[in-house]
């Protein structure tokens, strides 16, 4: 029985079902494209969240649905898909997802992962004063025992950070690429995501994101950057004990 549970762990541990894997997207479906519209337009309510634990009508529509997006950020050539998340029809929602970095301890305890965190966030300015619909994506590191060693997160913009850019006061967002840097705590084993909506105007939670991304990065091992000045420095003393026997010869 014990030799069967071992197997069954080194199965699970071994066939990378948890691989983390360094510069490349984490968070699952942050683009809101794996799913597929129920019906055109608003879909509050939806239920196929599989990506994602859903609290709340957090919902997700395609563009230009419901309404149409100012980028205060210059998109480039960024691709936005299909579809966005929304808010949804009540006072607040939040979908959220666990990711497992466990597999990547030693390097996050020994200090040499970095995060880098974005996301295109927007906001609706539907009054000249006071709070405004608005959303949140955050991420907290968490221990092996399930505590919380700290967070980072990025905010769609309010109503002040508006004004002043002189936009309208409309329904219509206004979404900004947010990002967010950083150094993994040591012991994190896991990644708690929420992206939180909250309704201050209206019937409808018009705060949106799209295109959420969270990357680990390893960063070198102390020392090796050291030993590099030093090989030059070798290779430049050579050079210059070359040249100036060359010079007098
Ligand atoms: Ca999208
Ligand atoms: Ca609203």
């Amino acid at each position: 029985m014990m030799l069967t549970r071992l197997c069954t762990l080194t199965l699970v541990l071994g066939v990378g079902a948890f691989a983390t894997t360094f510069g490349t997207n984490l968070i699952v479906n942050g683009d809101a494209e794996s799913y597929t519209l129920v019906n055109p337009g608003v879909t509050f309510g939806v239920a196929d969240f599989t990506d994602w634990t859903r609290t709340g009508h957090a919902s997700y529509v395609n563009y230009p649905d419901f309404c149409c997006f100012h980028y205060v950020t210059d998109p480039g050539t960024e691709a936005f898909g299909a579809g966005y998340f929304l808010g949804g029809d009540q006072a607040s929602s939040e979908l959220t997802q666990s990711i497992f970095i466990g597999d990547q301890s030693a390097l996050v305890d020994a200090g040499r992962v970095n995060f880098d965190m974005r996301g295109w966030l927007s906001s609706a300015r539907q009054t000249a004063t006071g709070a405004i619909d608005s959303v949140a994506f955050s991420v907290r590191f968490v221990d092996g025992l399930g505590n919380d060693l700290g967070g980072t997160g990025i905010a769609s913009l309010d109503q002040a950070e508006l004004t002043a850019l002189g936009s309208p006061v409309t329904s219509q967002g206004y979404f900004q690429l947010s990002v967010s840097q950083g150094l993994v705590p040591a012991g994190t084993r896991s990644l708690d995501v929420a992206l939180l909506f909250t309704r201050f105007n209206g019937t409808i939670l018009n705060a949106a994101a799209d295109n959420l991304g969270f990357q680990l990065i390893q960063t070198p091992e102390p020392g090796t950057f050291g030993l590099l000045l030093v090989a030059l420095g070798v290779l430049f003393g050579i050079h210059c004990t070359f040249q100036s026997k060359k010079c007098t010869s």
